[in-house]
């Protein structure tokens, strides 16, 4: 464990740590004018309420989102001046337009903090070869891992994305521990082992995020590779990677660095908060983060929250798996879907590759859900049984095509793509030419 005091903390001493922390952050917002500032005001938060502001009040305080970002590109919502600012990250974000957080000194070694903790949960430590092959740049994976690294004295091999032939020489060459990357790059990465005859046996664990995967796809990624495969969650406008991750002893769920990032689960429709254990949309409040704090964001990520105690002793409240995204979610002919539980029944056949598309047929006057996924023989009898599962489990009526391997594209770089929605023009894969609607 990177950081026990932090991490193993009573449930009671980090409650009040936390509204302490909320207390300053109601103060400091105040104090930076701006957006953040108006809302608590309007909210009748000023100076002399903040000051006595209990976690308690959270639910009441108002909200930010993706869109008061957007609307205040690129350095609007700041609460420090400019000139503190040393470096900027982001996402291009699902909607296109980019999300821009700027960091403070104090915020990239808060970051660095966060990331050594989730490369603790791997069980990784000074000495530690950490291979990184999220992407540098703007996002943060990259930038992330690599300050966690050096936080931790690991030894950092700040590989970024692509090139697989040549990750794959550099892990047989400099024999790491620990992988960092997307989990569809963890199955680029086994497959081109495996068909390479690649030695990749130095590696232990792998800690995969920035995009949604499911338990299907844990169990694949540990087959291709000897590694125990691990989920850590985050989001640029909150820090970056290190907001949450799942401990290598339990495997169950992620830990939430909640004396950093205080964590509520709401109906994404009502907005009231929902019970321990139920899905809803998680909101972060960020106390300590200096250049863009932010009150209460909405994340539009789904997932639960889970207080149970854990095997490795961390005290730290557990989410779920992110289950899916508020505005990913399928309507197709009235079932309501995720594409996480589709991939879940896909990756779960045997015979079948870890790939699949998802196409939503959008052309006609009701979506339909095409299914694409990949598999080396019996392709009819694969389509058939996964049409009959895809019905039973989650009540959909799909169209299932089993394609030959390497017939789905392969991204190398960033986010894999897992569903595409055809409105108009061309298919989106040439098997899917002759789909009339
Ligand atoms: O993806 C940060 C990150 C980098 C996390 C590396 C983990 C590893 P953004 O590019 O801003 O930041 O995208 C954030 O990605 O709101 C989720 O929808 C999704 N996401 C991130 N991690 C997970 C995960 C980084 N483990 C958005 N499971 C978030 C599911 C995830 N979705």
């Amino acid at each position: 464990m990177w950081d026990e005091p932090a991490e193993t903390m009573s449930v009671d001493e980090r409650s009040a740590l936390q509204e302490q922390r909320l207390r300053s952050l109601a103060a400091r917002l105040l104090a930076a004018g701006g957006l953040q500032a108006e809302r608590l005001r309007a909210a009748g938060i000023d100076g002399a309420v903040a000051s006595t502001l209990s976690l308690a009040d959270l639910p009441e305080l108002p909200t930010t989102s993706k869109q008061d970002l957007w609307d205040a590109y690129p350095f609007g919502m700041l609460a420090v001046p400019q000139d503190n600012v040393v470096a900027v990250h982001g996402s291009s974000g699902t909607g296109g337009r980019p999300t821009l957080v700027g960091y403070t000194r104090g915020d990239l070694d808060l970051w660095g903090e966060m990331v050594a903790r989730s490369l603790g949960c791997a069980g990784a430590s000074r000495g530690t070869v950490v291979h990184n092959a999220y992407g540098y740049g703007l996002f943060t994976g990259g930038v992330g891992f690599h300050l966690g690294g050096i936080r931790l004295g690991a030894t950092v091999v700040p590989v970024s994305s692509g090139m697989t032939q040549r990750q794959l020489t550099l892990i047989a060459d400099l024999k790491p521990q620990v992988l960092t990357c997307t989990p569809s790059y963890a199955v680029t990465l086994g497959e081109a082992a495996r068909r390479d005859g690649a030695d990749v046996s130095s590696l232990r664990a792998g800690i995969f995020g920035a995009e949604p995967w499911s338990e299907s796809l844990r169990r694949q990624i540990e087959q291709l590779l000897p590694v125990k495969a691990l989920d850590v969650y985050g989001l640029s406008e909150v820090i970056g990677p290190g907001v949450a991750t799942e401990c290598i002893e339990a495997q169950s769920g992620l830990h939430v660095n909640e004396d950093h990032f205080i964590v509520e689960c709401i109906d994404p429709g009502t907005g009231e908060p929902v019970d321990d254990g139920t899905p809803g949309e998680l909101v972060f409040t960020t106390p300590t983060k200096e250049a863009l704090p932010l009150l209460r964001y909405r994340t539009g990520d789904l997932a639960s929250l889970h207080r149970e105690t854990c095997a490795c002793g961390r005290t730290l409240v557990r989410m779920s798996k992110v289950l899916g995204r508020r505005d990913d979610m399928l309507v197709v002919r009235g079932v309501n879907v995720y594409p996480s539980e589709v991939e879940a029944v896909v990756l779960a056949r045997d015979g079948l590759e870890p790939h699949y598309l998802l196409v939503v047929d959008g052309r006609g006057a009701v979506p339909e859900l095409i299914v694409c996924c990949e598999a080396e023989t019996d392709r009819d009898a694969h389509a058939q049984a996964l049409d009959a599962t895809l019905r039973d489990r989650l009540g959909l009526r799909t169209e299932v095509h089993v394609l030959a391997p390497g017939t789905l594209p392969r991204q190398e770089v960033g986010k894999a793509v897992r569903v595409v929605r055809w409105v108009e023009g061309a298919a989106p894969l040439p098997e899917l030419a002759d789909r009339r609607r």
